[in-house]
């Protein structure tokens, strides 16, 4: 079975997304998710101009060599554009064999290791009020696991907080700028979770996401003042280009951390894995290189105890949910599964069959990955520009958003 033909392409149902289809000579169509928020023509580009031509005529039942070659055969490893790159033609192959062999991904990967997949939702607010609304608006949809993000008084809407439903990327060419104050917000969170155990209780299982705002110190401060609530995990309490530092915080607090919705390759975990300086790895299907790549990544943190935590949001396309679903069924090290939810209008293009009810998913029964994607529908949604945001500390510094 060789593949024919491929073709990219960029659409916008509510947010951007890139999607590759492989066309190989059997007729068995493969789609993969390349979705990187903000840089999604860098993606669609490198796929295109780069990888499409090394692509066809190849076997397309050869996963493990293609990812090798398109990995080790272009010299520039690593990186978010090539990682995504990667990862949609090894999702889109893996949904070939699927369809070839007529067994969902998750059976071609080992079976079930699970009924269900729990998973945590976004529950939001400008203010405490707003946070604790959304956050029974999530209970109410069964999440018995809930991120919890809220804007800190004097500063505007905060990471994770917007009107109405949170999409990080803004329209736009140039990035919308906010505001951050560390003082505020180290000072104010503790009071915020004390509110949320006094109205959900100890059973609910909170996470926060701190999105990269923290020196190593200021995060082990944050660790201590919140391991009274007994957080699920707190989220890159700093930023994790040095691996290290994560020693400091880990020195200081028991709070579970979890890091690398931003890492791409087994190479960004080799102090954090072995040191046991994490508890969750964060990394996506889409953004670390496709199941092939994630799944070497989960093998290795699982030597450590290390478990699975496969970012969800909403620029992760449904067809990097519906593998990340495959991948959550099957490996062992298995910790939780992010669910931000997509608009509806997204399944206009996108249908998987993945089921969600009672705060976890279930895995599809249809063969490949379980996902059709529109073309036509596709076009009706153009690419539009976003960007992801500028992050400034009060005296104008620019600060990690
Ligand atoms: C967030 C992401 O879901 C998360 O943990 O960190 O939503 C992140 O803001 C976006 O993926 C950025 O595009
Ligand atoms: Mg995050």
């Amino acid at each position: 079975m060789r593949i024919e033909s491929a073709d990219v392409v960029v659409c916008n149902p509510g947010r951007n997304f890139v999607t590759l289809i492989l066309r190989t000579s059997d007729g068995v169509v493969g789609i993969g998710d390349a979705t990187l928020n903000g840089r999604e023509l860098a993606v669609a580009s490198y796929l295109k101009d780069h990888v499409v031509p090394m692509l066809i005529g190849r076997d397309a039942s050869r996963i493990e060599d293609t990812w090798q070659y398109l990995y080790r055969g272009v010299y520039w490893r690593r990186g978010p554009i090539t990682m995504a790159a990667i990862a949609a033609v090894d999702m889109a192959l893996w949904d070939i064999k699927g369809k070839s062999a007529g067994m969902p991904v998750h059976e071609l990967l080992g079976g079930r290791s699970r009924e269900t997949i729990r998973a945590y939702g976004h529950a939001h607010g400008r203010d405490v009020e707003e946070l604790i609304d959304s956050v029974h608006a999530r209970r109410a949809q069964g999440f018995d696991a809930v991120r919890v993000q809220v804007g800190v008084p004097g500063m505007g809407n905060g990471y994770g907080v917007a009107e109405g439903r949170y999409e990080p990327a803004r329209l736009g060419g140039v990035p919308s700028e906010e505001v951050w104050d560390t003082g505020r917000y180290l000072r104010y969170l503790p009071t915020v979770f004390e509110r949320l155990r006094g109205e959900f209780g100890d059973e609910l299982d909170l996470l926060h996401d701190v999105h990269h705002r923290l020196t190593p110190i200021q995060a082990a401060q944050l660790g201590r003042a919140l391991e009274q609530y007994r957080p699920f995990w707190l989220e890159d309490m700093t930023t994790a280009e040095n691996q290290e530092s994560f020693r400091l915080i880990r020195e200081h607090t028991t709070v579970p951390l979890a890091t690398g919705e931003t890492f791409n390759s087994i190479v960004d975990y080799l102090t954090l894995v072995p040191e046991q300086l994490i508890d969750y790895i964060r990394s996506a299907v889409t953004h670390a290189g496709g199941l092939t790549g994630l799944r070497r990544i989960l093998d290795f943190g699982a030597v450590y105890q290390i478990k699975s935590a496969i970012h969800g949001p909403t620029d992760i396309s449904p067809i990097g949910m519906a593998a990340a679903i495959h991948l959550d069924t099957v490996h062992h090290a298995f910790g939780i599964q992010e669910y931000m939810q997509h608009d509806a209008i997204v399944s206009e293009v996108f249908r998987a069959d993945f089921a969600f009810a009672d705060g976890c998913f279930r895995p599809g029964a249809g063969a490949g990955l379980g996902v059709t994607f529109d073309e036509e529908a596709a076009a009706r949604f153009p690419y539009a520009a976003a960007s992801l945001p500028v992050n400034r500390l009060l005296d104008g510094t620019v600060h990690d958003w």
